[in-house]
């Protein structure tokens, strides 16, 4: 008889983390737990967003009795600068990451390191942007397709040129508005002018740069990474895989590959399945090597590979103090410096391997195009060497982990899409099976759960229960980031899991054959939502605003996410929000984000801290989209 499917509990989740911080305590080391509390309470005025140290006459703080900064900034100027920073800083490291994954593809070549594995998705891609294709070497229409991806982030005049994958009406939109997204570079240096001291002191400005800046992530830098990673590692498609700390192995060499850019774990990946490599990890006592991901780098993997997933963003940590941790390596993004002084209480291996991201005592091994391969063998080697210098006495894995089904790019739903169409009649390759469905009522809407943990709310809590209630409420979930990996660790990507959902959803993930979370890839991957969402409403007949679609990040955290849930807005999808967006000492920019951008581009930030009562007002908002297009 098979046994009951039950989702891991928060609180089960919690225990482990529990046992786990006393292995810290044990060890003399300070874990995320402790800083948390050494940080309370937070400045009232960095929450509020009123505190401005853009010049050196500041810091200027906004009080009752001192309501202007000493330039004469008010609160609006300074708390709406601070908020086009962080929206900068969002869009200028996504983006970052997308020009390095086209550099890469500028530089991969048959015998060098990097490929060309999907090779339809880049003859596609050619097509597209009218690069010959016609007799030539893939390999010289990768390197002209790469070219022009690099090109796009500084070229000076224009918009970028994924926009024209657009819907014409957002297009028309972003030109109205005078937003649509110019060269990556220029928006962000923008927006590093605006907000020097004495230039832009009116709030509205200060927003539309900020949508403006999140276009040119979401529909340039962010795209550009998504699909030269696919062009390079294949585009994911629907497989299994597990999730959770319990997926660390006693008995194997474990490598935990983090960060965001997937260049470096591709080639550890690649060493860690070479023959050599797996008997000298039998020969020093280990069944074998174990590549498990943490954060959105462990996305990328399990999106593509059976590579299994870790945790997020709050057990980076966690995973070392397991004892079995033989190796980190890191890339780029939410890495915390504090890797460092618990690996050194460890047997673990740090080493960082991007001049983007140097942190101390770590082993820094930058790759490059050029030494990829020899680098990810030294790193695979060494942590075969390190297996037998684990220390028992401080050994503990949690035994929580959960099938999970990944994969669900956009070409991954079509090809689900398409098994319940009818060959005969049916136009295959499109997303009208899943427009019935929502036309009929059998799924109510669509949300997208992205972003972080973030221990200002319960960590994963917000995640898991909005999740549920949605389910629930015959609402399909799309996943990305911390969020995905949080319904993972829950055990929401185990198909199995459609018995949490209302009668409608459960029977279409039954038919099919999906999980009713669907696990889209990492941060990047959001650029994957907005051309789902694109495709949806073209195949609709409808603008993505009239959509019953909407985001959600409950526990974000990084600037990355300001500039994600601007470029959702800015694409006409409402965005709910789970964390204060630190302009809360500013009524003109909150009145400004909520309902002002409603304006402008269709959409707009519902936040609210509770995370009962940020589920509720989804469904209403879904439920108000239906009602307006009467289904
Ligand atoms: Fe103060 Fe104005 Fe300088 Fe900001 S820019 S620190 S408000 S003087
Ligand atoms: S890793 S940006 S904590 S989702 Fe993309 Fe997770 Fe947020 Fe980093």
């Amino acid at each position: 008889m098979s046994q009951e499917f039950k989702l891991t509990t928060v609180e089960q989740m919690e225990a482990d983390q529990a046992r786990l911080h006393e292995t810290a305590v044990s060890v003399g080391v300070d874990t995320w737990q402790d800083r948390v509390k050494n940080q309370m309470p937070h400045c009232g005025f960095g929450e509020k967003g009123i505190c401005c140290r853009i010049c050196a006459m500041g810091p200027c703080r906004i009080t009752p009795k001192a309501p202007k900064g000493i330039c004469g900034a008010t609160a609006d100027a300074i708390a709406g600068r601070n908020y086009l920073r962080m929206a900068a800083g969002g869009a200028a490291t996504h983006s970052d990451h997308g020009r390095e994954c086209a550099w890469k593809l500028y530089d991969a070549s048959e015998d060098g390191y990097y490929h060309v594995t999907d090779a339809s998705k880049l003859l596609k891609l050619a097509k597209e942007w009218n690069v010959p294709t016609k007799g030539r070497d893939i390999y010289d229409v990768a390197h002209e397709v790469a070219q022009l991806a690099i090109n796009e982030y500084g070229k000076p005049t224009g918009y970028q040129r994924w926009t024209e994958r657009a819907t014409e009406e957002r297009r028309k939109v972003w030109e109205k508005e005078d937003i649509m997204p110019r060269a990556v570079d220029r928006e962000v240096v923008t927006a590093m002018h605006m907000t020097h001291m004495g230039n832009t002191a009116d709030a509205e400005a200060l927003v539309r740069q900020s949508l403006r800046c999140g276009l040119s992530d979401g529909w340039g830098g962010s795209m550009t990474g998504t699909e030269m990673s696919d062009i390079m590692y294949g585009t994911p498609m629907p497989h299994e895989t597990e999730g959770n700390l319990g997926v660390m192995a006693l008995d194997q060499v474990n490598i935990v590959c983090h960060g965001h850019d997937p260049a470096v774990s591709e080639m550890i990946i690649r060493y860690a399945e070479d023959p050599e490599m797996l008997k000298l990890a039998r020969k020093v006592g280990a069944k074998g090597i174990n590549v498990v991901g943490l954060c959105c780098t462990g996305n990328e993997m399990m999106m593509r590979h059976k590579i299994k997933m870790a945790g997020n963003f709050l057990q980076q940590e966690a995973v070392i103090l397991t004892g079995v941790c033989d190796a980190i390596v890191v890339d780029v993004q939410c890495i915390f410096p504090n890797i460092g002084p618990v690996s050194e209480c460890f047997h673990t291996k740090f080493y960082t391997t991007s001049p983007i991201a140097r942190i101390p005592l770590s082993e820094y091994l930058p790759i490059t195009s050029e030494n990829a391969g020899d680098v990810a063998k030294k790193i695979v080697k060494e942590a075969i060497e390190n297996f037998p210098n684990r220390e028992p006495g401080k050994i503990f894995i949690p035994e929580h982990k959960h099938i999970a089904n990944v994969g669900y790019s956009c070409e991954g739903i079509k090809s689900r899409l398409d098994t319940v169409t009818n060959s005969h009649i049916d136009e295959i390759d499109t997303y009208k099976p899943l427009i019935e469905c929502v036309k009929s009522g059998v799924i109510r809407g669509a949300v997208a759960m992205v972003g972080c943990n973030n221990p200002k709310v319960r960590p994963d809590y917000s995640h898991i229960e909005i999740m549920k209630k949605l389910l629930e409420n015959d609402i399909v979930i799309v996943a990305t980031g911390c969020a995905a990996q949080a319904a993972s660790k829950a055990g929401l990507l185990d198909k199995r899991a459609k018995q949490f959902c209302g009668e409608g959803l459960r029977r279409v993930c039954t038919l099919a054959d999906i999980p009713p979370v669907l696990h889209m890839g990492s941060c990047v991957d959001i650029s994957r939502m907005m051309l789902l969402v694109t495709g949806i409403a073209k195949d609709w007949g409808i603008d993505t605003t009239q959509l019953p679609v909407v985001g959600c990040a409950p526990e974000w955290m990084s600037e990355k996410a300001v500039s994600i849930a601007n470029y959702v807005v800015a694409t006409g999808i409402d965005t709910y929000l789970g964390i204060d967006p630190l302009v809360g000492g500013s009524p003109q920019m909150m009145q400004l984000i909520t309902e002002g951008t409603k304006k402008m581009v269709g959409a707009g930030y519902i936040i609210n801290t509770d995370p009962d009562a940020l589920v509720q007002s989804i469904i209403e908002g879904i439920e108000a989209k239906r009602a307006a297009l009467g289904i």
